[in-house]
């Protein structure tokens, strides 16, 4: 009745560094793909044992180097603050342990770009969890277009909307540049806009020309704060289709609202994060809403589709096929998809893109 996402081949043993909401997300994903949980470190010991404690990892480390030198850990997840994530990651491919890093993978394109070289040269798997490319509906929209379906691509509408920060008052690490990297709304959500954008078009962005705001330069916990609370972009794409992106994270109402239409010469296919059982397909006699029913989709859609039509899948279903996937890569499998370091570096990439048109005003190429 169901198909089983790629089950590893064996058992992982997996470290985890960082302890907040990405950790017990990326830990659930981990137990769900069966890999033994061996322990988490964090920026202290206390941290460290808080962590392991609350999420179940295993045994405590007192600093990450502790972590990285047992020989009995595989695969490393890195859930720390942004620019911490490119020395780890490093540290932990040179250790020899395959990594699973959050992104934005690093702050900056010639740290992202070394550890997409060291990965290669180490021969090791290193995968960014762009983990809204495994809703099975995403997938289906991404089959569609390849084989066609949508026609030539003219536009894109792409919007990533949150209101977490919307109050003057609400604050996280993720404000303070020294934590967060240059950019704070593009790197943590328009990253995932931007890879889906391309993931399910198949075509990549050439040139953009953005604007952004800080709404709130001082929040409950920080003052002088410079990254940006929202990104209005325009976008060409290599192919000549055009786009607009719009991303926020001061947006009232809006929770975790991904959406991504594209329109082509034959047909439009939108989907939506927080409605991810169905892909609406316009046309301009018959639209249509198409409900997942494994039966019905395209291959890869239907091996992500783990339980039958109307038993809804959601955000940590994405995100454990997407770290089932990656342990797959890990045992050898070649697994489609998955979203890897190139792909990290190519999201900072064109962040780099926005903040230097937001900054100049005039259009930016996004390096190849
Ligand atoms: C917060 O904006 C956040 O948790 C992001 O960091 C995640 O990547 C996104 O998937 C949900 O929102």
């Amino acid at each position: 009745m169901t198909t089983d996402v790629t089950a590893p081949t064996r058992t992982l043993r997996a470290g985890f560094v960082g302890g907040g909401f990405m950790a017990a997300v990326h830990s659930r994903a981990a137990r769900a793909a069966q890999a033994e949980l061996r322990g988490g470190a964090s920026s202290t010991a206390d941290r460290a044992r808080d962590a392991v404690r609350r999420l179940g990892l295993g045994s405590s480390y007192d600093s990450v180097e502790a972590l990285l030198a047992d020989p009995e850990i595989d695969v490393v997840h890195v859930c720390t603050p942004n620019t911490t994530h490119a020395a780890i990651a490093r540290a932990a491919l040179e250790a020899g342990k395959h990594v699973i890093c959050e992104k934005p993978l690093a702050t900056s394109t010639a740290d992202a770009a070394a550890l997409a070289a060291l990965a290669d040269e180490r021969g090791l798997v290193a995968a960014v969890p762009f983990v809204y490319r495994f809703h099975p509906m995403a997938r289906e929209a991404r089959a569609r277009i390849a084989r066609g379906e949508a026609g030539r691509l003219l536009s894109v509408q792409g919007a990533y909307l949150q209101d977490w920060l919307s109050a003057p008052f609400d604050d996280d690490w993720r404000v303070d540049t020294a934590l967060g990297g240059p950019s704070r709304a593009f790197a943590d959500i328009g990253s995932h806009l931007v890879d889906l954008l391309e993931f399910v078009s198949g075509e990549r962005i050439r040139r953009l020309n953005a604007s952004s705001r800080t709404v709130y330069e001082a929040r409950a916990r920080h003052d002088d704060i410079a990254t940006e609370d929202l990104v209005a972009a325009v976008v060409e794409f290599e192919s000549g289709a055009v786009g607009t992106l719009l991303v926020s994270q001061v947006a009232p109402g809006r929770k975790n609202a991904l959406t991504i239409e594209l329109s082509g010469t034959e047909a439009s296919v939108r989907f939506e994060q927080e409605r991810p059982e169905t892909l609406w397909i316009g046309r301009t006699d018959a639209s249509s809403v198409i409900e997942r029913d494994q039966a019905r989709l395209a291959d890869d859609a239907a091996r992500l589709s783990i339980v039958p039509a109307g038993h809804p899948m959601g955000y940590q279903d994405a995100f454990n096929a997407f770290v089932a996937d990656a342990y797959a890569a890990i045992g050898g499998d070649r697994p489609e998809g998955l979203p890897r370091f190139d792909d990290g570096l190519r999201a900072v990439r064109v962040t780099e893109a926005v903040l230097a048109s937001a900054a100049s005003g005039n259009w930016t190429e996004v390096a190849a």
